[in-house]
Parts: C-alpha cells; structure tokens; sequence
C-alpha cells in the first residue's frame, strides 16, 4: 500500500517552474477584518496573533504548555569521544503533568576551556540515536568543530519525545502527558512534540549556571528544520533559528506545488501534521495562509535558511521566496535591512544581513559541515 502511494505521488510531482501556479499570497499586512498593519503595535496585536492561530490550527496543530513540574537528573560523563575538549552531560529531563509524568533524554557538550557561559546550539535530532557522543554523526553534528569556536552544544533524538512513525508516534509525551491531544484536529502532532522537546531543553540551558542561554541557536534539518521553525515561532527564548532544508511545511511556500506538495506529504507521513492540514491535500490555493509567515512570526529574531541544489524535492527557490517575502516585516515592521534584494535565479552567493540570511550550496539534500560553516559566519555577526 505504502509503494503504491508513493508510487501514485511521485507521478504528480512538478520540478517545471513554467507549471508553477501564479502566486497568490496571503497579504502580511492587511488582517482578517481589512486593517492596514502598518505598526509594530498593530502587528504585535493584531496580525501575528491572527497568523500564528491560523499556523497553529490548519497546519501543526497545538503545542500545549502546561505541566506541573519539571526536573534534571544530570550525569557527567567522561571517556566519551570529545573528552579532551568537552565535558558531557547526559541529561534526563523528567516532566509531570498531574499524575503522569515524561523522561526525555538530551546530550549537551560543553567547552572545557570558557572564560564566560558559552552560547548554546541545540539540534533536533531525528537521525542518530541520542545514546553518547557516537550521535555527533561527521558534519551533521559538528560536535568538536563547534566546541573549538567556543559554542556549548546540545541535541536530543525525536523518539524521546515523539516517535517519528506513524503506528509509534503517540507513545511518547502524547499518551505520557497529553492524551487529550489525540481527538483533536488541531492536536499536537510529532513535528509539535519535537518542538516542546526543544522548549525543555531550553528551561535546562536557561538554569545552566555554565551556558548563555540567551545566546541560543536552533537548528534542524529537513522533518527537524520545519520543527525548529514552528518551535521558534511558539517560544521567544530562540535568539536564532535555523532551518536546513526544510522543504515542504517547513521554509518553501506551498502554494507553489513545486517538488513535495501538502498532499505527499500529508500521506507519507500522517502523523507529522495536524489533521485539519490534511484538508489541504491537493487544494493549496485555499490555504488561509502560506510558509513565508512563518519567518514573519520569528521576527525581529534572526532566522536562516539553506537549501541544496539538488534537492528540488524541497523547492530552493520556494524556500529563499519566503524568507524573501517574509523579511518583510522584518524591515517595515522592525526597521532591520533585508539581505535579499536580488531574485533567487541572480544570487552569487551565501547573503546575510545581521539578522537574516540564506545560502544554496552545490549538491545533495543533507546537513554538511560545509553548510555548518556558511550558517557560524552568520551566527558570529548577530551578537
Ligand atoms: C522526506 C520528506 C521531506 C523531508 C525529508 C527529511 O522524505 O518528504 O519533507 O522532511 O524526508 O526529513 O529528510
């Protein structure tokens, strides 16, 4: 059954920008009663308010925040592959919410040598299993490099949260912690889980006597990039946010159907998704909104997205078009320069502002060092 749909999508799938449809985007600017947003009062409001229900009930669904109580049982470890440069923490983060309660694993590193708390990255993980140092997988999780440029560095795997299959999802935080979730058509789905994920690794950076947690970048790639978006647009603790090629419901726009559409993905993978989103399964032109808001919803905090060549499944210039559009309010609402002045068919280059910026690189879908490289120059300018 499963080959037989992906069989039936892949037929449907357009890689020819002369198919692409006219774009039609929902208008930033104007809010569902027809007031010009024309202020950072009216935006903070009124409009980002109104977009961030409309991501929040059509697209992930709920990420709930309400529990009762939380705690860290840290162990230090050493012998672990970075031992002489970082000390490991295996961190089991215990959640209760009445009488039920949630253990989730996280791993940070921290520089052995640092004279000031040191910044901190986090990674979505839904590759390597989050057991020791061996989740540092060569250029996916650059764990050594970003210790030398002085970074505290942190990642957990989505299974300790939420499962990413679809018989398995719920046996995480969902059936531990939130089980009212599961009825709901705007319940918390897996792409939400990993994202309250990162929020508890958050509240143990931020009581961290030896990391600054407002020096605080999240990074995920492809399923993780769109978890990191929706996350940062939930919580404001995220100084910066990056989204490695995140394709569909994650950076590129939807409305142009270009590569993996609502549709595909909604049918690969059932549980990423809230359910109402499925009611956009080949009908992206009713969508109330589009991917280029959900930067919007970020700012005026920093955002970056990367893209690869070959990887049009994920629709590079679906991808730089909504940071392109989505930087709008980064600079008519916050006053902040927008990189990205040149169409996506001119760009030369990696482009950055000190807020914003965007790179396409040669090759294949996949985190590289090599993208790690581009993004740390663009961190190293933001604070
Ligand atoms: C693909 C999926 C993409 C992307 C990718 C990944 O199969 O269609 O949306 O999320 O997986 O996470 O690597």
């Amino acid at each position: 059954l499963i080959i037989f749909t992906k069989t039936m999508a892949q037929s449907q799938v357009n890689y020819d920008e002369s198919k692409v449809p006219a774009l039609h985007l929902p208008s930033l600017f104007i809010s569902e009663k027809g007031e010009v947003i024309d202020s950072r009062e009216k935006w903070e409001a009124i409009r980002k308010p109104e977009i961030f229900r409309l991501f929040q009930t059509e697209v992930y669904g709920q990420i709930p925040k309400d529990f009762d109580e939380i705690s860290f049982e840290v162990t230090k470890r050493s012998n672990h592959q970075f031992d002489l440069i970082a000390n490991l923490e295996e961190v089991d983060i215990k959640i209760r919410r009445g009488e039920k309660t949630h253990v989730m694993r996280l791993n940070v590193f921290l520089p052995k040598e640092m004279e000031e708390p040191a910044p901190i990255i986090l990674l979505i993980n839904h590759r390597q299993k989050a057991e020791d140092g061996s989740l540092a997988e060569e250029g996916y999780w650059p764990v050594a490099e970003l210790i030398q440029k002085g970074f505290a560095t942190a990642s957990f795997h989505a299974e300790t949260v939420a499962p990413d299959d679809i018989q398995r999802f719920s046996g995480g935080i969902l059936t531990n912690l939130y089980p009212e979730q599961l009825d709901k058509k705007d319940g918390l789905k897996a792409l939400g889980a990993w994202g309250w994920g990162a929020m508890r690794a958050m509240d143990y950076f931020e009581q961290h006597e030896a990391i600054n947690a407002k020096k605080s970048v999240l990074v995920g790639h492809s399923r993780s990039g769109k978890s990191a978006l929706w996350t940062s647009a939930n919580d404001p603790r995220w100084a910066i946010t990056y989204a490695n090629e995140s394709g569909c419901g994650g950076a590129a726009l939807s409305k142009r159907k270009f590569g993996e559409t609502v549709e595909i993905i909604n049918n690969a993978f059932p549980h990423w998704f809230a359910e109402n989103f499925k009611k956009y399964n080949g009908a992206e032109e009713s969508l109330p909104l589009d991917q280029h808001m959900l930067p919007a919803l970020i700012a005026p905090r920093a955002v970056y997205f990367a893209s690869s060549k070959d990887d049009q499944w994920a629709d590079p210039k679906g991808e730089y078009l909504s940071l392109q559009i989505g930087s709008q309010v980064f600079s008519r609402i916050y006053d902040q320069e927008s990189p990205f002045k040149l169409s996506f068919e001119e760009l030369k280059g990696p482009v950055h502002s000190k807020t914003l910026g965007y790179h396409i690189r040669e090759g294949e879908h996949g985190l590289t060092w090599g993208d790690w490289s581009i993004f740390l120059e663009f961190v190293e300018q933001v604070w």
